[in-house]
């Protein structure tokens, strides 16, 4: 093949957010759009970098994701790539890539380098929805801030573009390897099953045999919802395959390029099936709900985990897996190294850390601020209120990791009676976890797709307000008699206890006497306008107050 130089002006608005580029469509398919941030990625990787590399190119299969998949295969080309990696179909989870990255060995020896994720995550997919792309560096996990710094950098003043234009298109249906010959000399292109290396690594971490007794027991009944996206390109080969569950437990788990029109994310509000199901949602079909319930977002990196006519919030999630990981998951036999969540997540994590003395970090929203923690085996379980859960496996969150580490919990607590009467249920383990250390209550608005000027002026002036506690109290004592006091009000910056960066503004935090936190913050995930994200938390020690409903016992917070 030929190298094409093809000269091209930069596109506005090419900034990575929490978890890189995310656009409609319709924006992604102008002529050198997706080019233009290709370009800028391998410029910010530098030409020694991509020269020789070996990149995994895939995602979670939504729509334009398939044009994207040949255009980087030829921009790979152009740039001196030595070979791409393909998931089958161009499906790969956001974690399996993560595993590819630092597990999978090629034929020759090989090992990746780096990836292109081609997801918008939990947001809609279709010709009128999002897409979205982002670098995932040689440990497996998001390109640090730098780098994404540098990206958008170039992407404001880019004038060119390399490509191997003629290159013919890779069938990617196919698991194979396809050669060309490029002036640098060769270039490969392998199509590779996208499940088989995630499932050999979730097999060395988890007792699969232990889950499967559990899931064969008569009393326990299961059940998943990929809601249309790649989750279930594994949910097949790992709950019914290896686990032996019924295919009738899996809900929604073709993966679609639109997501069958639904919004692929795993909440009380979008995964209704499943919520109806479990018999939280609002008809009552009579029928017995299963005893677990989970879901998947569209590149299978959140989880949402629900027990019988009960939710378990990620905050509280994320604690309870620590507190049980040794013993339950082989993985964690020598013990944990220490835990994290991102700032807006609820303390609950913080109570089972001080409790067993492990370290223990918060860092800003986002997954990447926990890869250097786990590269510096400092942390090995964290976790984030926006149902992202995971461990130093990978260095992305894993929503499949997370319904085995809950399986492997249940499966553990009841290994002695499995075949007995009655099971410890979801909804046990979370309320003795609740009775040992206490209750968060947790909620979360989001205020979407409101005037982006207007949300940046409600975050400054907040920022003004903060100055003045009187001014600050005065305004929530008017509001509501019976809240407590703001002792303390902050933008919440955090220094990289690793490599020393900073990364300021992220979040505005007020924080009460009794323990109670209000955050505001900026999405930045969304693809138009802006989004308002309002935490609150509450915190309850007395016994006799954990079992209460969470708008019930957040209401002197939240209501004006
Ligand atoms: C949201 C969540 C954040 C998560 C991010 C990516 O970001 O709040 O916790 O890491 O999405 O998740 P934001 O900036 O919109 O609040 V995913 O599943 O898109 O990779
Ligand atoms: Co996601």
């Amino acid at each position: 093949f030929e190298v094409m130089k093809v000269p091209t002006t930069p596109f506005e608005g090419q900034k990575p957010g929490t978890s890189g580029l995310r656009k409609k469509v319709k924006v992604f398919v102008q002529p050198h759009y997706l080019q233009n941030f290709v370009q800028a990625t391998f410029n910010a990787l530098t030409p020694e970098k991509v020269k020789g590399a070996t990149l995994v190119v895939s995602g979670d299969g939504r729509y334009f994701s398939k044009d994207a998949v040949q255009i980087i295969i030829k921009m790979s080309a152009a740039n001196g790539v030595r070979r791409v990696w393909v998931g089958q179909n161009g499906l790969l989870s956001t974690p399996a890539v993560s595993a590819v990255i630092r597990e999978r060995v090629g034929a020759d020896g090989s090992k990746a380098t780096g990836a292109f994720i081609l997801t918008a995550s939990h947001n809609p997919g279709g010709p009128n929805e999002d897409f979205g792309i982002k670098y995932n560096m040689e440990n497996g996990g998001p390109a640090p801030e730098a780098l994404t710094d540098k990206i958008f950098e170039n992407t404001k003043t880019i004038k060119e573009y390399l490509i191997a234009d003629e290159l013919r298109e890779v069938d990617i249906s196919t698991i194979g390897v396809t050669n060309f010959s490029g002036p640098d000399g060769p270039f490969d292109v392998e199509v590779f099953d996208s499940a088989s290396d995630y499932v050999k690594l979730m097999k060395s971490i988890f007792d699969f045999e232990l889950i499967r007794k559990l899931l064969s027991s008569p009393k326990f009944t299961f059940c998943y919802d990929a809601l249309h996206g790649v989750a279930g390109a594994y949910a097949n080969r790992i709950f019914v395959e290896e686990l032996g569950a019924q295919q009738s437990s899996l809900l929604n788990c073709t993966p679609k390029e639109d997501f069958g029109g639904g919004h692929p994310d795993p909440n009380l509000t979008y995964a209704k099936e499943l919520v109806e199901r479990m018999g939280l949602g609002k008809s009552n079909s009579g029928v017995e709900p299963p005893e677990f319930g989970a879901a998947a977002d569209g590149d299978a990196d959140r989880n949402m985990i629900l027990g019988k006519r009960f939710f378990v919030t990620p905050s509280d999630s994320v604690a309870i897996i620590a507190a049980n990981a040794v013993g339950a998951i082989p993985y964690f036999s020598s013990g944990l190294k220490g835990v994290a969540r991102s700032m807006p997540t609820s303390a609950a994590l913080d109570v089972v850390a001080k409790s067993l003395n492990l370290k223990f970090f918060e860092v800003p929203t986002g997954w990447k601020f926990f890869g250097n923690l786990m590269d510096a085996g400092q942390c090995s379980i964290c976790g984030e209120e926006s149902f992202g859960t995971g461990s130093d496996h990978i260095r992305e969150k894993d929503g499949i990791w997370a319904v085995l580490a809950w399986l492997s919990i249940l499966a553990y607590k009841n290994k002695d009676n499995i075949n007995g009467d009655k099971l410890l249920t979801v909804e046990d383990i979370v309320r003795q976890h609740w009775a040992t250390y206490g209750r968060h209550y947790y909620t979360r608005y989001d205020y979407e797709n409101v005037d982006a000027g207007g949300a940046k002026d409600l975050m400054a002036n907040m920022v003004k307000m903060m100055s003045s506690l009187d001014e600050v109290n005065t305004i929530v004592k008017g509001a509501r008699s019976d809240v407590s006091k703001v002792v303390n009000t902050d933008e919440f910056e955090y220094k990289d206890p690793v490599d020393g960066s900073v990364s300021k503004h992220q979040g505005i935090r007020f924080l009460f006497e009794d323990g109670s936190r209000l955050v505001f913050r900026l999405s930045g995930t969304g693809s138009e306008g802006a989004t308002i994200r309002l935490y609150i938390e509450q915190y309850e020690k007395d016994p006799s107050k954990i079992g209460r409903d969470s708008q019930e016992a957040l209401a002197p917070l939240v209501s004006p």
